[in-house]
């Protein structure tokens, strides 16, 4: 009788891993997943079929986009591991669009390697530094107050990718189940267009 309960427990478990997993075609190891954000400056610059030409380039595809209006609570939350540094409180404004446009373009792209051939089209920190034929490199600059305008953002390690979806999007959002899911029931206000 107990060994069947336990049974019956596991069954139920595995079950719900399934689900939770079963959208997701993939199963190889290197296939990940990365945050790409193309940034005010990008935008207002109307960047963003040029840097999505030059990320197709990778073959990976998007499986998550939208456009973000980011509060100062998403900024600090997305830059916590820089807030000791100097250039912090010009990294908020300027990703919460006070030098350009308050939007930001939020894409997820999935597939085989996918942060490190998304950092490599993308190139280094500092757009002076970035090979030129990188999208930094071509279209991004250092301002006269030292502010890095490079342009996109791209997750740079496994961690980092996880933790920065799950700060941009809910599991609905996105077309597969990337990470596990829990349901809430909620009592929050919805709002829907009016008939
Ligand atoms: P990356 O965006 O290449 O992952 P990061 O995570 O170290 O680089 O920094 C996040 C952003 O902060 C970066 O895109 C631009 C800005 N930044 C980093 N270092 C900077 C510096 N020394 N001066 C000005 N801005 C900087
Ligand atoms: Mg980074």
């Amino acid at each position: 009788m107990r060994k069947k309960h336990a049974e019956t427990k596991q069954e139920a478990n595995n079950n719900k891993m399934e689900q939770k997993t079963s959208a997701l075609p993939e199963t190889k190891m290197t296939v990940q997943q990365t945050l790409v954000l193309i940034k005010p400056d990008g935008l207002i610059k109307s960047l963003t079929g040029n840097i999505l030409t030059e990320l197709s380039s990778t073959d990976l595809i998007i499986v998550g986009a939208k456009i973000v209006q980011v509060t100062r609570e998403l900024a600090e939350e997305h830059y916590q591991y820089l807030r000791e540094e100097n250039f912090f409180d010009e990294l908020i404004k300027y990703i919460m669009g006070e030098f350009h446009t308050k939007r930001v373009l939020a894409l997820v792209y999935h597939g085989e390697n996918a942060i490190d051939s998304v950092r490599k089209v993308v190139g280094a920190t500092d757009p002076e530094k970035a090979d030129p034929t990188t999208i930094r490199g071509k279209y991004g600059r250092v301002t006269r107050a030292g502010v890095f305008e490079n342009v996109v953002h791209a997750s740079e390690n496994k961690k980092e990718a996880e933790r920065e979806i799950k700060l941009w999007f809910r599991p609905e959002e996105l077309v597969y189940t990337l990470y596990p899911t829990e349901s809430k029931k909620t009592t929050k206000v919805e709002f829907f267009w009016k008939e």
